[in-house]
């Protein structure tokens, strides 16, 4: 096997330099769209896939091989290190995290246990570093970030308004700020550990907490991700922060000590950069679009295109993860389109 020279255009569009192509990955390369990964899925539960490190690795490798993307990204769930700290947590098929002891109290949140990577999740170790000597593009870790994990904790599975978690956060502020304070350890530690391992770009899901208006946010949020932010700076691994329905938040995220941020499909980049957002940024075609006609799908690539590469470092992404019903050919397809742009001048 004659290796492949290393893609590094990924790392350098996170340090906003500039590169000979847009690098592009998309959140949920790996997933049920792909008839290989259903044959896989058909063998094993979802934590399942990430106990065995070869399982993990070749589904990792998969829109890899098949897209032909600038990043892999490892393949768990934002949900696999709350499991060993005393989260009874399940991937159940067309709902995802459902959770059978919801945090309710203070109590609740005392008895999680304090995460330890190299005992509670080896596996996730062990394909990371078997994946750096297969990959030829970079591997991005990922965690959760403390308020979508206690989303997930308090209602017990997905949630469209968050109610429940909204009046904990309200109501129990001691217990709110402990489950903040360990869920903020335990996400430093989890990527520190992923980062000595080999992860060489990390992303952080705040997908659920635009449900928070910007002074909650302040108030309640920023200082965990300020700290966790801050813990990983040393490692001089580029960190992304992701979140949905975000928009009204991004000068805070913009303050926070990011490289990228990744947008969702609502926010133009325009709109952010008119904002003062000046991170690199990431995103973000509406994934539905991968559902509509090649012409229109091609439109609005380049339309997002035109905007993200007017500063150097842009990373094309979707705005959410591709869903089930998206095709193969089309993310293929996709994929050269974005390798062949090149900006008008
Ligand atoms: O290819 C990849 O993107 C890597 C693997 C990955 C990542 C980064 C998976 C596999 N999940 C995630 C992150 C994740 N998980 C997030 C943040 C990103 C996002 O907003 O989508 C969230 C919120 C979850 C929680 C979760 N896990 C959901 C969403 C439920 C809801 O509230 O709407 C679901 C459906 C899962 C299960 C899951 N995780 C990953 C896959 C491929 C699946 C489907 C599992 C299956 O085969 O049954």
């Amino acid at each position: 096997m004659t290796a492949k020279t290393f893609n590094d255009t990924f790392l350098k569009a996170c340090r906003g330099e500039a590169t000979e192509h847009v690098p592009v990955w998309y959140m949920r390369q790996a997933g049920r769209y792909q008839p290989e990964y259903r044959a896989i899925r058909a063998k094993h539960s979802f934590f399942e896939m990430n106990y065995i490190p070869e399982v993990c690795a070749e589904v990792t490798r998969l829109p890899v091989d098949q897209l032909g993307v600038d990043a892999a990204i490892l393949f768990a769930d934002i949900m696999t290190p709350l499991k060993p700290i005393g989260v009874d947590v399940n991937i159940e098929s067309g709902i995802g995290p459902v959770i059978a002891n919801p945090i309710e109290s203070l109590k609740d949140v005392e008895r999680l246990l304090e995460l330890d990577p190299e005992t509670h999740v080896p596996y996730i170790l062990e394909s990371i570093k078997i994946l750096r000597q297969q990959l030829s593009v970079p591997l991005i870790g990922f965690a959760g970030a403390p308020f979508t994990l206690a989303s997930y904790m308090i209602e017990g599975g997905p949630s469209k308004h968050y109610h429940k978690t909204k009046a904990f956060m309200y109501t129990e502020p001691a217990a709110w700020q402990a489950l903040m304070e360990k869920l903020g350890d335990m996400t430093i530690t989890y990527l520190k550990a992923q980062i000595k391992a080999g992860a060489q770009a990390v992303q952080v899901f705040d997908s659920w907490v635009g449900a928070l208006n910007d002074e909650d946010y302040r108030e309640y949020i920023t200082p965990v991700m300020t700290r966790i932010f801050n813990a990983l700076k040393d490692t001089g691994v580029p960190m992304i922060y992701f979140g949905i329905g975000a928009g009204h938040l991004l000068m805070d995220w913009n303050r926070l000590p990011v490289d990228v941020v990744g947008l969702d499909w609502r926010t133009s980049i325009t709109t952010a950069r008119e904002m003062g957002v000046t991170k690199t940024l990431q995103g973000n075609l509406d994934p539905t679009l991968l559902l509509a006609p090649w012409e229109k799908l091609e439109a609005k690539a380049k339309e997002i295109l035109d905007e993200g590469t007017k500063q150097p470092g842009f990373i094309f992404n979707l705005g959410h993860g591709v869903f089930p019903d998206a095709k193969v050919e089309t993310l293929q397809q996709l994929t050269k389109f974005i390798h062949s742009y090149k900006r008008d001048v």
